[in-house]
């Protein structure tokens, strides 16, 4: 081994790696290549073993000559890789740039069922004059669907064919929501102002007017010398919020077991305005709802003192309701989750 083959080695050493780092690609091909040439167990480090075969006097030589070739492969590689990493820097920019200037997916939007739009307006209407929105269970047992609500046994409506009932002995679907207001009176002391919306069943045959299932919305008031002059004055309040201000109403007699008296509550034609029309059968009219004064009995099997305490109640159908409101012909429109009919309620 003399000086000009190891000054020869390392000159072509400097070229090869200075080709190498030149034709790397990736950061870590430069810290692989640092290693492999430079490192403890590196290119450079084998050449230099050469240098203990040489004598004395040519060593400093040979070392000067390994430092500027380390040097050279230094700067190199530090060059290399400090383009390769901004190389690296601006194709991540490029790969993941966000165009905040993009106009968002559009996210699908939900919409509340018309039912469910009628019930949450008459308790906002309602929850102005106090009343409380109660829940109660859509299987009853037949002592708070008929009989606390002064229903006998001989009713048409405990019939098999109006009924639905469980396989529970005494257990039904609630026919109407009126068993929960015997829960509210149970439940509460007066003064009550109770309003309950719920999904109630009878065995129908359907057609436009008639389902299985449908929603009723019912209010109850019990205080002290409360009179049929303030439900009077309360559902006209709800006639003019929902139908217009300037809608005149009426009471008429009606009849229902668990009210006396009992009304029937009209509003003028929405149609006609009260000439006459084929919507209103020519009445100039359109029954609304049902009401009445609590009959004393009821209150009682509610735990109330019928001496002391009066109330009345009211009831709706929320689907005719919603008919009204706009204008649809069919309920059954309301059980099919048609989305061509239901998203005109959006
Ligand atoms: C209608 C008429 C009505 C009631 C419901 C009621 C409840 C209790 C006591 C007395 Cl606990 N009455 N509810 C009263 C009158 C009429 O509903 O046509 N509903 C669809």
């Amino acid at each position: 081994m003399d000086l000009e083959s190891l000054r020869a080695d390392l000159e072509q050493l400097r070229e090869r790696a200075l080709e190498r780092i030149a034709a790397s690609t990736q950061p870590d091909q430069i810290e692989q290549l640092t290693v492999d040439l430079l490192g403890k167990k590196g290119e450079l480090t084998l050449v230099l073993r050469g240098i203990g075969a040489l004598p004395a006097e040519d060593r400093p030589r040979v070392g000067a000559i390994a430092n500027q070739v380390r040097q050279a492969i230094e700067a190199a590689l530090d060059e290399r890789g400090r383009e390769l990493r901004k190389g690296a820097v601006a194709d991540r920019l490029r790969d993941e740039a966000l165009d905040v200037t993009t106009p968002g997916r559009p996210i699908p939007r939900g919409a509340y069922h018309p039912i469910a739009q009628t019930l949450a307006r008459i308790a906002d209407v309602f929850g102005q004059f106090g009343f409380v929105v109660y829940e109660s269970p859509e299987i009853e047992d037949d002592l708070t669907n008929f009989q606390m609500l002064n229903i006998p046994r001989d009713h048409p409506a405990r019939d098999l064919w109006d009924t639905m009932y469980v396989d529970i002995p005494e257990h039904l679907l609630r026919t109407h929501t009126s068993p929960g207001q015997i829960r509210v009176m149970h439940a509460e002391k007066p003064p009550i102002r109770a309003l309950l919306p719920g999904r109630c069943f009878r065995y129908e045959a359907t057609d436009a007017a008639h389902a299985s299932e449908f929603f009723q919305v019912e209010g109850l008031m019990v205080d002290e010398g409360t009179t049929m002059a303030d439900l009077r004055g309360l559902l006209d309040q709800f006639a003019h919020a929902l139908f217009g201000a300037d809608k005149r109403t009426r009471f008429r007699p009606g009849y229902y077991p668990f009210t006396e008296p009992s009304v029937a509550f009209d509003v003028e034609c929405l149609i006609c305005g009260g000439r006459g029309c084929p919507a209103c059968s020519h009445t100039g009219w359109m029954a609304i709802l049902g009401a009445g004064m609590v009959h004393p009995v009821v209150l009682q099997y509610g735990g109330i003192d019928p001496e002391r305490y009066q109330g009345f109640a009211f009831g709706m159908g929320a689907e005719r309701i919603t008919n009204l409101r706009h204008g649809v012909g069919d309920l059954r429109l309301y059980l099919e989750n048609d989305l061509r009919f239901l998203e005109q309620f959006r």
